[in-house]
């Protein structure tokens, strides 16, 4: 039997996810559109970029997803999604303490791993996992532990299909189009709560990320995230088309060379919602908030000692400015983040020679004379035009930009610095696996490709 790569299942399920998506959230759509009109913009004001993204084979990938992001209830639900993930070639990178910002929740990211199958579809979503264990009203929390035990999240079938998939080391295209339709019924919107309006109050009222998980029948895809050119026009003009933009941009300035991940998002709308009656009685009606559309822009990955220098700049800006719950201080905040990150180095020669970001290497020249193809000669290879070294994208995720993300689509653009709770033992148990260290790929890619382009070089290559 031959099996459809994993590559190809993850972009079927994006592609599926993506339609789905546009039709449960029509502003969704609009946003899209933005983006889209933005990109072509940017593009006809710099043809030199359009080239560059058209001879790295980007442009027809301009449009898809790069992410989304759903909330989970229960270890065993983790266990399984990760199985349904893996069937996607997507694994668990990353581990993100969202207690930093007074969030019950912690997560991770499920990703593919290598440079090619980023390539063919950087597709990932954003995992998480509530921490009952964090709630002070243990009563409550044992009513969600027990309400949540009642669901089950992934259809027999599709588990089925996960299993199949595990034994034989891959799927068949036949089975993977019925994997795809049944891992989508995981994501689906269900407007029918599974729970009384009282306990959906009460949930709510202990925090409203917890009514979110606990009270609907599954983890329902909550965002999708396009990438944009410019962010900072389309966070501009979201309110021309009626969307309506949290109040800040997460993450770094806008800077010449981007750096890590900036993203928005427009506020998560208010849909009507129905829970069950007392005893079979008729329905109530109510609204539940969760959905929402991000876009992210994307920049090169920090090694550790740049990923300190962004922590210490991010937080002096927010230590000199803070915006409120309904996005008074916004301007204050972009303006003390542009000035907290002056220190930053903005030229991608000076992020690599100091060791702030991580490169992929490759040969672009002959061996010069009198040079050796060693790692102690790079400086004078790249000088020479020898080696190229292009920046590696980051592509992972931000613990304090996710909380604006998640603050601002609960309802808030407070941003809070809480003390951390972390606990990625239990996150990691219940994943069934421990998660992969973003750090560790980044410099397996630097190192390897180093490696190969000074072996090419010492073969004569050039
Ligand atoms: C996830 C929020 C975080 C991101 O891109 O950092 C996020 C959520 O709201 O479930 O999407
Ligand atoms: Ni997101």
């Amino acid at each position: 039997m031959t099996h459809l790569p994993a590559d190809e299942i993850r972009t079927l399920f994006s592609q599926a996810m993506s339609e789905m998506y546009r039709q449960e959230v029509p502003q969704y759509g609009n946003l899209i559109e933005l983006v889209r009109d933005v990109n072509e913009e940017v593009m006809s004001a710099d043809p030199a970029l359009k080239a560059r993204l058209e001879a790295a084979d980007e442009l027809s990938r301009l449009d898809v997803e790069r992410h989304g992001a759903i909330r989970l209830g229960t270890a065993e639900e983790l266990f399984n999604i990760r199985r349904m993930f893996a069937t996607m070639g997507m694994a668990p990178v990353g581990y993100y303490d969202l207690s930093v910002a007074g969030l019950p929740v912690h997560s991770t990211a499920f990703r593919p791993t290598t440079t090619e199958a980023l390539s063919r579809n950087p597709f990932r979503v954003f995992t998480s996992l509530i921490r009952l264990e964090l709630l002070e009203d243990r009563a409550l929390a044992a009513e969600a532990e027990e309400i949540l035990s009642r669901r089950a999240i992934v259809t027999p079938r599709c588990l089925e299909l996960i299993a199949e998939g595990e034994a034989q080391g891959g799927l068949t295209r036949a089975q993977a189009e019925e994997f795809v339709a049944e891992a989508l019924e995981t994501f689906r919107w269900h407007s029918d709560a599974t729970v009384t309006a009282g306990t959906y109050a009460r949930l709510a009222a202990e925090h409203r990320l917890i009514a979110d998980v606990v009270c609907f029948r599954g983890p329902h895809i909550n965002h999708l995230t396009p990438r944009t050119l410019d962010i900072d026009a389309v966070q501009a003009r979201m309110p021309e088309r009626g969307i309506a933009p949290k109040a800040v941009i997460e993450g770094p300035p806008r800077r010449a060379v981007d750096i890590l991940l900036r993203q928005t998002s427009f506020k998560a709308l208010e849909e009507p919602i129905l829970f069950p009656g007392e005893g079979g009685s008729n329905g109530e009606e109510g609204t539940h908030t969760a959905r929402f559309g991000e876009i992210e822009q994307r920049g090169v990955a920090l090694t550790p000692r740049g990923r300190d220098l962004y922590d210490r700049c991010l937080a002096e800006a927010r230590s000199r400015a803070a915006v409120g719950a309904t996005g008074e201080g916004a301007e204050d905040y972009m303006d003390a983040l542009a000035a907290a990150f002056t220190g930053f180095p903005d030229d991608a020669d000076r992020l690599r020679r100091e060791g702030l970001a991580f490169f992929r290497y490759r040969v672009a020249g002959p061996l010069p004379e009198g040079v050796e193809p060693v790692a102690e000669a790079v400086e004078d290879l790249l000088a020479a035009g020898a080696l190229v070294a292009d920046p590696q994208t980051y592509e992972d995720f931000l613990p304090v930009s996710a909380a604006g993300i998640f603050q601002s689509n609960l309802g808030t653009d407070a941003q809070s610095n809480f003390d951390e709770t972390a606990n990625q033992d239990v996150f990691e148990t219940a994943l069934g696996c421990a998660v992969t260290s973003e750090t560790a790929l980044y410099r397996d890619v630097e190192e390897t490709s180093l490696t190969e382009a000074l072996a090419a070089l010492a073969g004569g290559a050039g």
